[in-house]
């Protein structure tokens, strides 16, 4: 039976009475006003927008009687990360246009569009879908963007994968016709003609969480799969796709001070050969759907279904949705991860080139114009090249002819964006969730504050003559895990104004969870609690040991004292 010990929580009760994700949201939509009802917020996030307010200006709109900064962030949904030339210039005029004049590359390969006014949020959904891009399902109580590795590279196998990403992602859309209907100007169809009277899937309640799911490779976990909570893990046979490895349960959302809610790596269930994706993953979302926590939205995920009655309980529940036994999963293990940036031979004379951008966030400033210098490109290297965008927030330019590199090379230098290759391993694998001032829910700093912090470190590993390791550094700017600080070698997680818990013993595979070292510790003392660790990481380590590993294996507590979480 699904959990719903205290009854069902406030948004049950709005997916339940919103006839599909309508709700009010039509009428909202051209009131006029500039923010919407409790339930219409709620609704608009399974249209993939999210309402804020300017964090920075609300105590002196306040103070001035003012009401907030209201703005909406827009997300699209973009499965595997791939986007056409085309499509990217289409969300750079957006972002001029009608957001802040940024885009955000998130760390599941989406882009953010951020400070839309209400007025304007029809309009730039409108032209999000005329570039057949959707924007349903990028946020809410459904299965989000489905992620995999972008970097083209000339492989069967990866082709295939690419592809089953994509169908998956839109065989798991809400059946709804209610994002037509209030963005596009649809008209309201019957149910013989489109929308079934329920969702086939998602019931008129949803889900009770957000859903995940990834895929990966052993030889390149780039999209961090044991995050998700659906993972499906590359099992090759020669250059063939024999299948994958199911895993279940990922999922990184904490809450300080909560002891029943943690970050949990997915685990492994099963073998599926790929004609059984869609079905396998069918019946782990009908299990969520029907056991997850529908009384209490911070125990509400997949994981805790999973701890609360145990993985062979959770099988029986999967096989019973499928009518069959699952196959016993293989023995694969993750072992590399890439980051693709730079130059890479993509097959058939063309390359790809991965730019580095710096917490995902392409804008322009004085130094360093890099979207203007992604629109130069994109806008020259035509007709061939297409945009694809990492989970760890970087911007892939494929499908370049070799007589195309040195053009390509050049406006990147003359608008400031550094060769990867010069950006010291450190900050080209860093991340930072967005945090303040858009993100209502952020404690502290985070994307605002990393470069800071990541120049202090710089300088620390120069000392220490390591500045050529890598190792991964996450920050993020409260304990929900959006930048995956959890599986990071050194973290940074916000707790309150200025005060982080720092994480180390992580790993960049992504397969091992980092525990807490240092707590309430002040942004400026950072790279301090860190900096022991380090010390004894460069005296001690194993050939080729990575910071993270090294703490692993020696043990935090033979390295320092740590405090309590
Ligand atoms: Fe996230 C909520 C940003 C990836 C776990 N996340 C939010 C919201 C929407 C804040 C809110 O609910 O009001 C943030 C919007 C801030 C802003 O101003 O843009 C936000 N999350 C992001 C992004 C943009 C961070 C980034 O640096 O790129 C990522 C968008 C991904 C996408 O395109 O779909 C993003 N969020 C993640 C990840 C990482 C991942 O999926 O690989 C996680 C950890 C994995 C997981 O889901 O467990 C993550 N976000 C959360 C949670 C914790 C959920 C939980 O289980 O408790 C929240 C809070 C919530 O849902 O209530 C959250
Ligand atoms: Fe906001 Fe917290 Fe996610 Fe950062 S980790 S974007 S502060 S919810």
């Amino acid at each position: 039976m699904p959990k719903e010990n205290g009854g069902p929580s406030a948004a049950e009760g709005i997916k339940a009475a919103s006839d599909g994700l309508r709700g009010t949201l039509a009428s909202e939509a051209a009131d006029g006003g500039t923010h919407f009802s409790e339930s219409a917020r709620q609704l608009l996030k399974f249209h993939g927008a999210y309402e804020q307010d300017d964090r920075d200006a609300r105590r002196v709109r306040k103070d001035a009687g003012e009401e907030p900064a209201y703005s909406f962030m827009l997300r699209a949904k973009l499965p595997g990360g791939v986007l056409t030339g085309r499509q990217y210039q289409v969300f750079d005029a957006l972002a001029g246009r009608y957001g802040n004049g940024t885009l955000r590359v998130t760390t599941r390969q989406d882009f953010q569009l951020h400070g839309i006014l209400k007025g304007d949020l029809k309009g730039t959904i409108a032209a999000v879908n005329a570039t057949l891009v959707t924007t349903l399902g990028a946020c809410g109580d459904v299965v989000r963007n489905v992620v995999t590795c972008p970097a083209p590279v000339r492989d069967r196998v990866r082709d295939e994968v690419l592809a089953l990403a994509t169908r998956l992602s839109s065989h798991l859309l809400p059946a709804t016709r209610a994002y037509h209907e209030i963005w596009l100007d649809g008209e309201r169809v019957a149910e013989e003609n489109g929308e079934p009277a329920v969702d086939p899937l998602y019931g008129t309640r949803y889900l009770p969480r957000k859903f995940k799911i990834g895929f990966g490779y052993p030889d390149d976990n780039c999209c961090d799969v044991h995050s998700n909570d659906l993972g499906f893990l590359t099992v090759r046979d020669g250059d063939r796709l024999a299948g994958f490895n199911v895993l279940v349960g990922g999922g990184l959302g904490a809450t300080h001070g909560k002891p029943d809610t943690y970050p949990r790596l997915a685990s492994p269930l099963a073998f599926v050969r790929p004609g059984g994706v869609c079905r396998v993953s069918e019946a782990v979302v009908a299990v969520h759907r029907d056991y997850g926590d529908r009384s209490n939205r911070r125990h509400a995920r997949l994981k805790y279904v999973i701890d609360d009655h145990g993985l062979p309980w959770f099988r029986a529940r999967v096989e019973a949705h499928l009518g069959a036994p699952l196959e016993p999963p293989r023995d694969v293990d993750v072992t590399e991860i890439h980051d693709h940036l730079g130059w890479h031979e993509q097959g058939e004379g063309l390359w790809f080139h991965g730019v580095f951008v710096e917490n995902g966030r392409i804008r322009d400033t004085p130094e360093l114009r890099l979207r203007t210098a992604l629109r130069e490109i994109v806008t020259r290297v035509r007709p061939e090249i297409g945009v694809r965008l990492t989970s760890q927030q970087n911007v892939l330019l494929t499908g370049i002819a070799e007589r195309h590199r040195t053009m390509v090379e050049e406006i990147l230098a003359d608008h400031g964006v550094a060769d990867p290759a010069r950006v010291l391993p450190v900050r080209r694998w860093a991340m930072a969730c967005p945090a303040l001032p858009t993100c209502g829910l952020a404690l502290a700093e985070s994307e605002r504050a990393l470069p800071g912090v990541l120049e202090t470190l710089e300088r620390e590993l120069e000392r220490l003559g390591i500045a050529g390791s890598e190792l991964t550094v996450r920050m993020t700017g409260c304990p929900n895990g959006c930048a995956r600080p959890y599986t990071a070698d050194l973290a940074f997680v916000g707790r309150s104004a200025d005060r982080y818990t720092v994480y180390v013993g992580g790993t960049m595979l992504g397969t091992r969870l980092g525990v807490a070292h240092r707590d309430l510790v002040r942004r400026a003392d950072l790279v301090a609690a860190a900096v022991p660790l380090l010390e004894s990481y460069r005296a001690n380590r194993l050939p080729n040991e990575r910071f993270g590993d090294y703490v692993h294996r020696a043990g935090l507590a033979g390295l320092a004292a740590p405090e309590a979480p």
